[in-house]
This record gives C-alpha cells, structure tokens and sequence, in this order.
C-alpha cells in the first residue's frame, strides 16, 4: 500500500490509501497512552475521515515499538501523569473526558473502523478496540488487560457494558474484576477478536481486510453498521439508523413532491399510491 500522510500531528499519524484512512496511535514510549492533545488530535482525524467521500473504512493502529523497550502497544489509555482531580489535563488546563467523544465518533461512522492491535490493549485503550466493529490482533505481541479497576477510572459505557454483549457477562466481569493479560488467541476464542494475525502481517492484513469491505456496497455496510448498532445505543441508535431512513425517503418522487408543494406555495399532490 501506498500511503500518504493526510494531516501532521504530533501524537497520532494520519495517513490514507486507496479508500483506506490510517489513524495510529504515536507515543510508543509511554504504551501509546493518550493525553488531551491525543485525544484532539484523534477527533480531527476522526472527523476528517467521516467526512472524507472518498474514504470507506478507517483503521485505529498504533506506531511503535517503544525506542526504550521494544515493546509494542496498541494503547495503554488515559496518561496517568496527565490525570487530575477531574479528568485528564491539557494544554489549556482544563480536565477533560474528551475519550469518551472518540468512542462516540467510531461507534456512529458510517463506514467500517478495524482496530489494529499490535501490543498492548490497556484500559481505556482496550474499550477503544472494543468499540470498533472488528479487530486483528497481532499473535506474537497483542495483549488485552483491563486495569480501570486498579487505577479508579472506569468505563461503565462501551468499554465494559458492550464488552459483556460480545464475550459474555462472566468473561467480561472476569476481564473487569481481575484484570488479568489475554493473549490474541484467547481474546479470538472469547469472541472480541475478528482474527490473530503474525506480527509481521499484522498492518497488510488490515489493508485487505479493509480491501474486501471496500468491495461491498457502501449504503449496506452503513445501514448494517447501524441496525447492528441500533438495539444498544436507544433512542440515539434509533436516531442514527433512522436518519438514514430520512435519506432513502427524500430520494423518492413523493418527497420531491412535499418539498416542491412547500417551495411554490401550494398544496402537495402527493403519488396516490400505498405501497405494502
Ligand atoms: O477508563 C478510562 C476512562 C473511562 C471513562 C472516561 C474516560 C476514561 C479515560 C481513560 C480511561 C483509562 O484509560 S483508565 C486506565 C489507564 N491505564 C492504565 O491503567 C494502564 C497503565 N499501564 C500499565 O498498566 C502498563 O504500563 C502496561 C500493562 C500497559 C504495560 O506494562 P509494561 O510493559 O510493564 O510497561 P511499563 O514499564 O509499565 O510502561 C512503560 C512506560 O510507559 C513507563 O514509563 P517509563 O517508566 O519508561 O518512563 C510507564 O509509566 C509508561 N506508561 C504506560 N502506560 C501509561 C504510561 N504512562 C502514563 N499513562 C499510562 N497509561
């Protein structure tokens, strides 16, 4: 694949190919843990390929390894040194949770986001993985752990709530309540794992993974996306999947109708036609 660099950023890479958008997680030394600027900086990117036409499935990787260590990580979750009495602090001083709105962008994209997961997942890094509609998980160096229960700082939404809906509610209070290291492997049999990928297939098998889903149709993935995420997101997931019902509508002649009766002052004659 031929990347090229969308946008600099200092704590995150942002590249793209072929309808493929690459946000990676980039302080290796510190397990890829994120600070408020990386949160930020993942919004934009997030943003921008929701935005972008021309992209149809995003990956959330990770640069490494750590120059210290040769540690690979996916990411560790929230900077621990950036923590406050509130949140997490940032350049402007303000505590912020500012996570929880990257969570919030992955899950309501309309196109597929594929974790990639070369080292560990930790924390708010682990919910971060869960919250996408697949992951690859790198056989030799991926590890999953969830520590939020040592640290005071807890994911009572996707990363713990929607985790129980994929693993199940013994396996998921058991990553919870004892934090334990899982293997990729272990992770794939529990079900939060899409595949186990060697390390050093890790990054092409996600380019064609994406390939293939990049194959399909674009309206289906989206309207398939959204029904799947319809039944645990409420009355927003209704919102979501129902917006794009709005769209389909619009696209017929008697919304042309409703609209053109609206813009020149008369009744509408809508197409006298119930169609069961
Ligand atoms: O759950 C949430 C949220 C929920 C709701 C709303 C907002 C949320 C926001 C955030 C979060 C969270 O993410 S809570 C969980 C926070 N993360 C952690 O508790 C994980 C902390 N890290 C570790 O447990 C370990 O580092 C590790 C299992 C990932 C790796 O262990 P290892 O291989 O033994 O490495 P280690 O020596 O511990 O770490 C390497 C370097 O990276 C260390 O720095 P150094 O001594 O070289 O200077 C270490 O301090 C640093 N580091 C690792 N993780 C973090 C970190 N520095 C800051 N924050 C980290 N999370």
């Amino acid at each position: 694949a031929n990347w090229k660099t969308a946008k600099e950023y200092e704590d995150i890479t942002y590249k793209k190919c072929n309808g493929v958008a690459r946000i990676a997680f980039n302080r290796p030394n510190v397990r890829n843990a994120f600070r408020p600027k990386t949160t930020s900086e993942l919004y934009d990117a997030f943003y921008d390929a929701h935005e972008d036409v021309n992209i149809g499935v995003v990956l959330l990787s990770a640069e490494g390894p750590s120059t210290k260590d040769g540690v690979y990580s996916f990411c560790s979750g929230g900077d621990q040194s950036a923590r406050g009495h509130q949140g997490y602090v940032g350049d402007d001083g303000y505590h912020r949770l500012n996570i929880l709105e990257v969570q919030r962008l992955i899950r309501f994209m309309p196109k597929a986001v594929i974790a990639v997961v070369p080292g560990w997942a930790v924390g708010g890094g682990h919910s971060l993985h869960v919250v996408c509609d697949l992951t690859l998980a790198s056989k030799e160096h991926a590890i999953f752990k969830q520590t939020d229960a040592d640290v005071t700082s807890f994911d009572g939404g996707y990363g713990s709530a929607y985790l129980a809906k994929m693993v199940g509610q013994k396996k998921a209070r058991e990553i919870f309540f004892l934090g334990r290291n899982y293997s990729a492997q272990e992770a794939f049999e529990m079900g939060m794992v899409n595949a186990v990928v060697p390390h050093d297939k890790l990054e092409a098998t996600a380019y064609e993974w994406a390939q293939e889903i990049l194959a399909k149709s674009p309206i289906s993935i989206k309207m398939l996306k959204f029904a799947m995420n319809l039944t645990d997101d409420g009355m927003v997931g209704q919102q979501v999947f129902a917006g794009e019902a709005t769209r389909l509508a619009y696209m017929t002649d008697e919304a042309k109708e409703g609209r053109d009766a609206f813009l020149q002052k008369r009744k509408p004659n809508f197409p006298k036609k119930w169609i069961p």
